[in-house]
C-alpha cells in the first residue's frame, strides 16, 4: 500500500523527507495543491472543499492511508472529513495530534480526563487560518490542563518560502516572534505549527532565544507514522515515491530541489 502525503504547496516535504527517511520500505505520493496554494488565508469551507478533493485524487493513487502534511488543513478539515467523508476502508491522519502527544507525553489515552503537565506557557506560531480555528488548543484540552497558549499568526511566511524568498522570510519570521514575544515575554516551548516552517527553523530558534524549547512536526510525525504501520502492518508494501503538482510540474520541481537540497521531480497530477 502506498501512503499519500498531502499539501497544498511545498511545506509537507519537510514531513515527507521525515517520513521517508524514517520508513525507506513504504512507497509514498506526496500531493501539492499548488494551483490553490496558499490555503492559509482562505475561508474553512474553501480549505475543506480543497482538501477534500485533493485527498480524493490520493485514493484514486491507490493510497488507502493519507497524512495531511498541513496544519491549515489538519485544522479546518480534518474533523469533518474524518466524520462525514472519508470512506470506512479509508484512514486520513493529521499532524496535530503526534505535536500535542509530544508537549504532553504521549500514551495516556484519548479517553482519559486532561492533566497538568509541567509545561504552563506555550507559544503557537501558525498560519492565519490554523490560529483563527483555535483547533490546536481544542485538541491540546483534551489532554493538558492550565496550560497558557499565546498564538501568532505568522502572515507572509508561507509565501516569501513558497517564492524562494528567504531574506523576506527571515525579517517576517523575526517580526512575528517579536510581536509573540510582547504578549508572552518568556514562553517555555515554541510549537511551529507549519509545516513550512522547519524551512526556517534555524530562524525561529534564533529570534526566539535559549531556554524555549522548540517543536517541529517532521520527525514527530515520522514516529507517529511508525507506530501506526507497525500497529497496521496490512498497510505497509514496497514500491517509489512519486511527486504530484496540481501547478506548474517545473516550476514546483525547481522549489522543492532548492528546498530539499536533493533532485526531486514534480508530475502534473493527473485531473
Ligand atoms: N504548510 C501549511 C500548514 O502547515 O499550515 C500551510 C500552507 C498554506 O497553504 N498556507
Amino acid at each position: 500500500m502506498t501512503v499519500g502525503i498531502f499539501d497544498s504547496g511545498l511545506g509537507g516535504l519537510t514531513v515527507l523527507d521525515a517520513v521517508a527517511t524514517r520508513l525507506p520500505d513504504v512507497p509514498f505520493v506526496y500531493f501539492a495543491d499548488n494551483a490553490n496554494a496558499p490555503y492559509g488565508v482562505r475561508t474553512a469551507d474553501d480549505i475543506y472543499r480543497l482538501t477534500t478533493a485533493s485527498v480524493a485524487r490520493l485514493f484514486d493513487e491507490g493510497c488507502d492511508l493519507v497524512v495531511l502534511a498541513c496544519n491549515t488543513a489538519s485544522a479546518a478539515a480534518l474533523r469533518r472529513m474524518q466524520e462525514t467523508w472519508v470512506p470506512r476502508d479509508k484512514r486520513v491522519l493529521g499532524v496535530f495530534v503526534p505535536l500535542i502527544e509530544a508537549l504532553t507525553e504521549r500514551n495516556w489515552g484519548d479517553n482519559s480526563p486532561p492533566r497538568e503537565v509541567g509545561l504552563k506557557h506555550v507559544a503557537l506560531f501558525a498560519t492565519p487560518a490554523t490560529v483563527s480555528s483555535r483547533a490546536f488548543q481544542r485538541e491540546l484540552a483534551f489532554r493538558a490542563i492550565g496550560v497558557d497558549v499565546e498564538t501568532q499568526a505568522c502572515g507572509g511566511v508561507v509565501d516569501a518560502i513558497e517564492e524562494g524568498d528567504l531574506i523576506l522570510a527571515e525579517a517576517l519570521v523575526r517580526s512575528h516572534v517579536d510581536a509573540l514575544k510582547r504578549k508572552m515575554p518568556h514562553p517555555q516551548a515554541a510549537v511551529l505549527g507549519c509545516t513550512h516552517y522547519p524551512l526556517v527553523e534555524d530562524i525561529f530558534r534564533d529570534a526566539l532565544g535559549d531556554g524555549v524549547e522548540v517543536y517541529s512536526q517532521p520527525q514527530l510525525v515520522a514516529e507517529s507514522l511508525a507506530d501506526y504501520l507497525e500497529r497496521h502492518p496490512d498497510m505497509a508494501g514496497g514500491g517509489e515515491t512519486r511527486f504530484l503538482t496540481t501547478g506548474d510540474p517545473k516550476r514546483v520541481s525547481s522549489r522543492a530541489t532548492q528546498f530539499l537540497r536533493r533532485q526531486v521531480t514534480f508530475q502534473k497530477a493527473p485531473e
